[in-house]
């Protein structure tokens, strides 16, 4: 049995795109994240925060057992999607959008109040194009804009989508891996993690400006 309150959220509505992130639609994100039968899944658009802290270190997250996709999951400090039906959300000058979309769900999912961040404190790094069947029932297919925020932040996790928030140093990273193990990680992270793409932007956070790309969609 779903969690009532995670089955209502498969009524929000998420933008469909295509291959070069035009928006080309609207499908709920149940109907987003159904593998079809010859294995298809609507490609959407959606949006991933790495927090890190004033020290470097990144916030991961636990998602909790009520989610309906990727349970218990360790992944990075929050992911959602930008809803067609807030119409904030579709604004795509400077991406104000993806950031106001994730200044909800850091509040929804991380308890950090809105007022605590600037829009110019999230720093759009690059997008990614990649797809996952999950438990073949429901998986992912995304444009994912990736968004660092650096900031001391007060963290209070709501127990209906996050169980547990740690702060990782990138020295104890590989710790961390061996001791949950790589398939505990969300495939999206996992894949971010070993294209060493994840290792290369957080060596960088200082300068994480040299890493930018608006223009290309890096397909995983
Ligand atoms: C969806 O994340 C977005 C990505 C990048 C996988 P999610 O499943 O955590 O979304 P939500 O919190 O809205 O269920
Ligand atoms: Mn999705």
């Amino acid at each position: 049995m779903m969690d009532p309150t995670q089955e209502k959220y498969l009524e929000e509505k998420c933008l469909l795109v295509d291959n070069q992130d035009n928006v080309v639609g609207e499908a709920t994100k149940r109907q987003c994240h159904l593998v079809s039968e010859n294995g298809d899944i609507l490609l959407h658009r959606a949006f991933s925060v790495f927090l890190f802290n004033s020290k470097g270190e990144l916030l991961i997250q636990k998602r909790s057992h009520t989610k309906i996709t990727y349970p218990n999951k360790y992944t990075n400090s929050c992911c959602s999607h930008p809803l067609a039906d807030i119409a904030e959300e579709i604004e795509s000058k400077d991406i104000v959008g993806i950031k106001k979309a994730a200044l909800r769900k850091l509040n929804h999912e991380l308890g950090i109040e809105p007022d605590k961040l600037s829009l110019d404190d999230l720093i759009y790094v690059t997008r990614i194009h990649y797809k996952d069947s999950g438990d073949g029932t429901f998986g992912e297919h995304e444009i994912d804009y990736i968004i660092f925020i650096k900031k001391d932040l007060d963290v209070k996790p709501n127990p209906n989508e996050v169980s547990d928030a740690i702060y990782v140093s990138l020295n104890r990273f590989d710790q961390f891996l061996s001791e949950v193990g790589d398939d505990e990680l969300t495939p999206w992270f996992k894949m971010i993690f070993k294209k060493k793409l994840l290792a290369l932007w957080w060596k960088n956070l200082d300068y994480i400006d040299k890493y930018m790309d608006h223009k290309n969609i890096l397909k995983l």
